[in-house]
């Protein structure tokens, strides 16, 4: 782990510091503001964003998509050649693998997500699938490889970013190559003017400014592949590769906020708490919900999901019987039966972590009461 946090204020300790290096980070890729949870579709200004290096300068009269290696007939397509294939729009939730790493401890020095790294866009653009078809994959191909125009430093390697997909994934008729996001051509930070979209998988996989597709017959050992996206409890070991996201749910925070502390605040009465949960692993079944920090239970009601990758919404009438102080949680139980553990999941990277959110209100006694 490299950064220094320096000389910490009284009674602050380096893991609950943010290094002047997270810090970067966290002003380059911003979140999502968690009263957007209210919108089934994320306006785009408020989806969350992850960039490993430079938005890339793209010249879109002169970017073509080359699909080569292990295929009969390598393509070479412009954008225009792209947007008259069939052409289909829907919402799907992404999510960055990270989310959630800021809350662990130790934890890696990478982008300091608390919550809020998702979003759920309406993404245009072309199935994968028949596009290789047509190019041919062979019958050997065990992976395709997504290789973006961005390019930096990462552990040391110097790199375009690029990730890999089993063929068996890149079936899946949901995967596409996006150039539309909200009825929008894609913004240059979301991967203009092309990107994968694997929905259900979390964000790394989803390679923006997409430049190269080359389908090979070995394993694809590039650094966001082998070295980055791995649960490892130690660093020589290879770990377990990242793929599905595992079920989460967020709660649009109640009341109004304290600005710095952003502690909430609550009037004394009936009210409605209200979110949203998702899964890459199947469809929620059952969001619960705790007034009192995980002691007790009770189940949701839980809206069917808009399109099978796109976040579900739950709401849950509570009604505090008295002033004071409460720590709301809830928790997201998907078809495969995995659910949001009340402990956070620790790993090397800081992957995944999908322990329940924890929100605490304070509810001031009524005003002259
Ligand atoms: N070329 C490229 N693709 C990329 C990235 C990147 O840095 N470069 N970041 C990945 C990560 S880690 C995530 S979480 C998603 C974020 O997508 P968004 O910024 O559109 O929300 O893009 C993925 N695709
Ligand atoms: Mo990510």
């Amino acid at each position: 782990m490299s950064g220094s946090v320096g000389d910490l204020p009284p009674g602050v300790t380096a893991a609950d510091w943010i290094s002047p290096e997270e810090l970067q980070l966290a002003a380059r890729n911003h979140g999502m503001p968690l009263e957007a949870l209210r919108y089934p579709v994320t306006p785009v200004g408020l989806h969350y964003l992850l960039i490993h290096y430079d938005i890339p300068a793209v010249d879109a009269a002169g970017w073509r998509l080359v699909v080569d290696g292990s295929v009969r007939r390598p393509l070479t397509l412009t954008l225009e050649e792209l947007q008259a294939r069939p052409a289909v729009t829907r919402p799907v939730t992404m999510e960055c693998a990270g989310n959630g790493r800021a809350r662990l401890s130790p934890r890696a020095i990478s982008q300091p997500w608390l919550l809020e790294a998702v979003g759920t866009a309406a993404w245009t653009g072309t199935p994968l699938w028949p596009l290789l078809e047509e190019a041919g994959v062979a019958a050997d191909a065990t992976e395709v490889v997504f290789v973006g125009l961005d390019r930096g430093v990462e552990g040391g390697v110097e790199q375009r970013y690029a990730r890999s997909l089993p063929v068996a994934e890149t079936r899946r008729e949901e995967v596409l190559l996006a150039y539309g996001v909200n009825g929008q051509p894609l913004p240059p930070q979301h991967g203009f003017p092309l990107r994968l979209l694997v929905p259900g998988w979390y964000g790394m996989t989803s390679v923006k400014w997409l430049e190269r597709i080359t389908v090979v017959t070995e394993p694809f050992d590039g650094y966001q592949q082998v070295r980055a996206y791995r649960y490892r409890q130690v660093p020589d070991e290879a770990g377990v590769p990242v793929s599905r996201i595992v079920p989460r749910s967020l709660m649009l925070p109640p009341g109004i906020p304290d600005f710095s502390s952003r502690q909430r605040f609550l009037e004394l009465g009936p009210c409605r708490l209200e979110g949203r949960a998702w899964s890459g692993w199947g469809p929620i079944v059952e969001v619960a919900v705790s007034v009192d920090g995980g002691g007790s239970w009770e189940a949701a009601e839980l809206a069917d999901p808009p399109a099978p990758h796109a976040w579900q919404a739950w709401s849950y009438a509570w009604h505090p019987d008295a002033p004071g102080t409460y720590e709301l949680c809830s928790r997201a139980t998907d078809a495969s039966g995995r659910q949001q553990p009340t402990r956070p999941q620790w790993n090397l990277g800081g992957y995944a972590d999908n322990d329940v959110q924890r929100v605490t209100v304070t509810v001031p006694p009524p005003a002259g009461g």
